[in-house]
C-alpha cells in the first residue's frame, strides 16, 4: 500500500509546475516536484472534464456505488491521477449527503431547495423539498447550511436540517419523506433547536450522524465578537450531540460531558468559532474552525473524548488570541493549522473511503474559500501526516465537501459547479 500511494502523487505532481497558488511550505509538494521530469503523466489526463447536466452519462452517475463484490477481487488498473468530474450545475450546493445504502445523491441549495441526483446521474426536475419561504441566505453565511438523513432512512423516512430562517436565527428541523420516495412531506416538520442568533455571522450548520446513532451539530458563536467560545453553558460555539430517538423533541445521551453540570447538557464539545463543516470518521470527528483573524485549523478528536476546550478565543489555532487566560487555560490544539498566508477561510471536508480510488482510503481532504486549493493529510497516532497539495484539482471557491452513500467524496463551489472526485487509470 505504501509503494502504491508514492507512485499516485508522483503522478500527481504533473500539474504542480503550473501552480500559481503559492501555497507552498508543505514538504510533500517539494518532493512531487522533484521528480515531475521523469514521471509526469500524460497531458490530457489533467484536463478536467467537464459534463452538462443534459448531457450527463451513467459513467459518472452513481450506480458505481451498487457496484458488485465481483470487482473486489481484481486490482484495478494502476492510478496516474485524480480529476474532478462535474456532475451537475446547480446555484449554491452547501450541504451534500445520501441515505445509508441509498444510490441517489441529495444536495441542498443554500437557498433552501434541496435538489436529488438520480441514479442515471442527473438532477431530478422536481426538487426533494422546497423550503425557500422559511430559508433567509443573506450574505455569504446564512441559508440552508446542514442535511441529514437518519441512519435509519430506509425505514423512518427522517431526515434534518439546520437553516437561517426569516428573523436571521437559526433552527434544526426534522422532516418526513412523503409516500412518494423522491418528494419530502413539507408538512411534517418538526422543531428541534431554535437559537437566537446575536448577528447574520457564524452559523456552521454541519450536521451528522455518529457511529452511536446520536446526531452531532455544529454551532457557531453567533459573531459575538468571541465572548461565546468560553461559555459551555450556551449552545453557541459548540457541537452538540441528541439523541433524535427517544425524548420529545430530543433525549440528551446520558454519557454527554456535561449531563451532570459544567455546560449545557447538548454540549459534546466548545471553545470554537465557525466549525462550518465537520466529518466523522472511524471513531473519529474531523473539525474545521473558520479563524478569526490570522490562522485556520483542523482538530481532531476521538469520539469518546467529549468535553474538550477548542480553545476559541482564548486561542486561535496553537496561538494565544485573548491573552490573558492563554498560559492558564487547557484547550485542545489543532492537528494542522495554516496561516492567512495561504488562505482566508478554511473549508472543511471528509475523509476518502470510496470504492472507486481505493489507494486514497484514509486521505482527509480540505479546502480554503478564497485560494480554492485542494490539500490533504492523514491522521495517524494523534497527528497529521503526509501532507499533500493537489495541485491538479482546481475545483474554484468551495463551499462545501460531502459523500454518497458509497463513500464517493463531492465538491460543492460558490459558483454553483458539483465535482465529483474522480480516478484516472490505466488502460487494462
Ligand atoms: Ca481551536
Amino acid at each position: 500500500m505504501r509503494t502504491i500511494l508514492i507512485i499516485v502523487f508522483v503522478a500527481l505532481g504533473a500539474g504542480a509546475c503550473s501552480d500559481t497558488d503559492g501555497t507552498v511550505g508543505e514538504s510533500s509538494s517539494t518532493t512531487t516536484t522533484a521528480v515531475l521530469t521523469t514521471t509526469a503523466a500524460p497531458t490530457t489526463t489533467t484536463t478536467t472534464t467537464t459534463t452538462v447536466l443534459a448531457e450527463a452519462t451513467s459513467s459518472t452517475s452513481l450506480t458505481t456505488t451498487t457496484s458488485t463484490t465481483t470487482t473486489t477481487t481484481e486490482p484495478p488498473p494502476e492510478l496516474l491521477g485524480v480529476e474532478l468530474v462535474q456532475v451537475a450545475d446547480m446555484g449554491h450546493p452547501l450541504a451534500i449527503a445520501s441515505p445509508p445504502g441509498d444510490p441517489r445523491l441529495f444536495v441542498a441549495d443554500r437557498t433552501g431547495v434541496i435538489e436529488i441526483i438520480g441514479i442515471d446521474g442527473v438532477v431530478v426536475e422536481s426538487p426533494f423539498i422546497d423550503l425557500t419561504d422559511r430559508v433567509r441566505a443573506n450574505g455569504i453565511e446564512q441559508g440552508l447550511l446542514g442535511l441529514v438523513f437518519h441512519p435509519s432512512y430506509a425505514d423512518n423516512g427522517r431526515f434534518f436540517v439546520y437553516y437561517t430562517d426569516e428573523n436571521d436565527d437559526s433552527t434544526l428541523v426534522e422532516f418526513a419523506v412523503s409516500d412518494d420516495p423522491m418528494v419530502a412531506d413539507a408538512s411534517s416538520a418538526k422543531e428541534l433547536l431554535f437559537l437566537d442568533q446575536p448577528t447574520e455571522r457564524h452559523n456552521a450548520g454541519m450536521l451528522e450522524f455518529g457511529p452511536d446513532g446520536y446526531l452531532y451539530v455544529a454551532i457557531g458563536d453567533g459573531g459575538d465578537g468571541g465572548h461565546n467560545g468560553q461559555k459551555p453553558d450556551t449552545l453557541f460555539g459548540t457541537i452538540l450531540r441528541l439523541d433524535v430517538d427517544s425524548g420529545d423533541p430530543y433525549a440528551i445521551p446520558e454519557d454527554n460531558p456535561f449531563v451532570a453540570g459544567g455546560g449545557a447538557a447538548e454540549v459534546w464539545a466548545y471553545g470554537l468559532r465557525n466549525p462550518w463543516r465537520f466529518s466523522i470518521d472511524d471513531g473519529l470527528i474531523y473539525i474545521a474552525d473558520v479563524g478569526q483573524q490570522d490562522w485556520e485549523e483542523v482538530s481532531v478528536l476521538p469520539l469518546d473524548a467529549g468535553g474538550a476546550n477548542l480553545g476559541w478565543a482564548i486561542r486561535e489555532g496553537s496561538r494565544c488570541f485573548s491573552s490573558p487566560a492563554c498560559e492558564q487555560t487547557e484547550t485542545v490544539f489543532p492537528v494542522l493549522e495554516y496561516p492567512h498566508s495561504e488562505g482566508c477561510s478554511i473549508t472543511g471536508g471528509s475523509v476518502y473511503r470510496g470504492e472507486a480510488i481505493p489507494e486514497l482510503h484514509g486521505l482527509y481532504f480540505y479546502s480554503d474559500w478564497c485560494q480554492g486549493w485542494i490539500k490533504s493529510f492523514r491522521y495517524e497516532n494523534g497527528k497529521a501526516v503526509d501532507p499533500e497539495v493537489w495541485s491538479d484539482l482546481k475545483p474554484g471557491q468551495v463551499n462545501t465537501f460531502g459523500t454518497d452513500a458509497a463513500g464517493e467524496l463531492y465538491i460543492g463551489t460558490w459558483s454553483g459547479e458539483l465535482w465529483k472526485l474522480s480516478p484516472i487509470r490505466a488502460e487494462k
